[in-house]
């Protein structure tokens, strides 16, 4: 044996009990009472959880977006997801309009590949152009290499219509891929932001405002709608208001395969931070600029429940940093013109933040510690066609471990303690109840507890199973 942790104790997404778990070769080879060492390095954990690495099936690594790219690229931002005990990461990449999709995964792969990444990883497409039959037979030879994943925009330049989305839905179900949305309605959002604007409206408020709770309820619903016409399964990303979470679960009591996303930042903050920020850590209205925004308190209510009833799936991050300069083209744009709240980038940082948070609200009693790993590791993987290798502490799975306190308190501080390429955080000056004190991915330690271990390039792509589901089935 490599590696041998002994004493703690094992949280699945069904049930909790003490075991050593023993790794060979980057797998784990053994569960079970007073494992004997064999030669292993061992880590005592008694008194801590022993729990799956998180899988954060939504990321925006190295993202062109709003005239720049995102800080975080395949390296520092799989830094800063290991040193908070993510041990996998889906990053999208959209396609250019005309432009092949195995062409853009080709592409992506490579560049992902020369950055290094420090923990395995995957993609999901963007659908960009769907519009011959050739463009749609894309997604048959990105799945031959490895990609079953797939993401619609409802809104923005690069977004399809519903006619492209429809066809992306049912070509899905032939090949058997999942099919993700970004559901916001455009139409509407480009009228109010007109709206607003001509009314000399340009605070980022007004991003709120006009991404508001019925903006998107009405694409959840419309997209519910579509995956049934198509007779698919589907998976709302970043789900963020009370009535899209009705939606989900009425489709789900019918019967439909419908599946939800939340992310963190809509079960913490609210629409209260575009008014004045969070003076008390330095964030201002715009460092929490992301799309969708944070929405109001029946919402955030509506989400935890959904959780709780497993009408949510997954937690993810959507993790996509800008600096606070760039968040700064709100006021006045980079060409030195006024900004407003449609020229800040979109998107905060997030992927260090996801399990510590989720976790800490279990230890703090909100949700088991059984549930925080269902969402955060054991749905994803198996959503995302990757459990065969990833999302629980079982014999075969890679060992992507991680070794949790649930008695270090810990306070945010992009400062002092977190690990990515970003100037702030909007979850600065936020107290956690317990923190992971050990993450090992492939059986190797990559975060100490204070530090990140890990080797540059040790993450390596993941292929996807193809994914089919005909019921809601979790
Ligand atoms: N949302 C963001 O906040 N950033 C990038 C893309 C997205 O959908
Ligand atoms: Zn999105
Ligand atoms: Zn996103």
């Amino acid at each position: 044996m490599d590696l041998l942790i002994k004493g703690g104790t094992i949280v699945t997404a069904k049930t909790s009990f003490q075991a050593d778990v023993a790794v060979k070769d980057g797998k784990i080879a053994a569960i079970g009472a007073d494992l004997p060492a064999d030669g292993a390095e061992v880590v005592d954990a008694t008194g801590k959880l022993v729990l799956p690495g998180a899988l954060d099936g939504h990321t925006h690594m190295y993202m062109p977006f709003g005239g720049t790219i995102s800080t975080d690229d395949y390296y520092d931002g799989t830094i800063a997801a290991a040193c908070g005990g993510t041990t996998t990461i889906f990053n999208f990449e959209t396609q250019a309009i005309g432009q092949p999709m195995e062409q853009l995964v080709e592409e992506k792969l490579e560049t992902a590949d020369k950055q290094g990444p420090v923990i395995d990883y995957s993609l999901h497409v963007g659908v960009g152009d769907v519009t011959t039959k050739e463009m749609l037979k894309g997604m048959d030879k990105v799945q031959e290499m490895g990609i079953s994943s797939f993401k619609v925009f409802m809104v923005y330049d690069f977004g399809v219509d519903d006619g492209q989305f429809y066809s992306t839905l049912t070509h899905a179900a032939e090949i058997g891929a999942l099919v993700g949305v970004h559901a916001e309605n455009n139409d509407v959002n480009k009228f109010l932001v007109n709206k607003y604007l001509e009314e000399g409206h340009v605070e980022p408020w007004y991003h709120y405002m006009s991404k508001n709770e019925a903006v998107a309820g009405e694409a959840d619903v419309r997209a519910i709608n579509l995956a049934k016409m198509a007779g698919t399964s589907l998976y709302i990303v970043h789900l963020d208001n009370a009535q899209g979470v009705k939606a989900v679960a009425d489709a789900r009591a019918e019967g439909y395969p419908i599946f939800a996303e939340t992310c963190p930042q809509y079960l913490y903050f609210t629409k209260d931070v575009y008014k004045d920020g969070k003076p008390e850590v330095g964030l201002r209205p715009q460092d929490f600029v992301c799309s969708p925004p944070m929405k109001g308190q029946e919402s955030q209510d509506a989400l935890w429940n959904g959780i709780r009833t497993g009408v949510v799936s997954t937690l993810a991050t959507d993790h996509c940093p800008f600096l606070k300069s760039e968040k700064d083209w709100g006021i006045t744009k980079k060409d030195g013109t006024p900004g407003n709240f449609t020229t800040i980038p979109n998107g905060c940082a997030g992927v260090e933040n996801m399990y510590p948070y989720i976790l800490s609200e279990a230890n703090k009693g909100r949700i088991t510690f059984n549930k925080a790993v269902e969402i955060s590791a054991y749905n994803p993987a198996k959503l995302f066609g990757v459990d065969y290798c990833k999302g629980a502490i079982e014999i075969g799975k890679d060992a992507d471990i991680v070794v949790y306190d649930p008695n270090k308190d810990f306070t945010i501080k992009n400062a002092e303690n977190q690990h990515g390429s970003i100037d702030h955080t909007v979850w600065e000056g936020v107290e956690l109840k317990g923190y992971p004190c050990a993450v090992y991915s492939h059986g190797n330690l990559v975060f100490d507890g204070k530090d990140f271990v890990g080797k540059k390039g040790a993450g390596k792509f993941v292929k996807q199973n193809h994914i089919h589901f005909d019921t809601p089935e979790f």
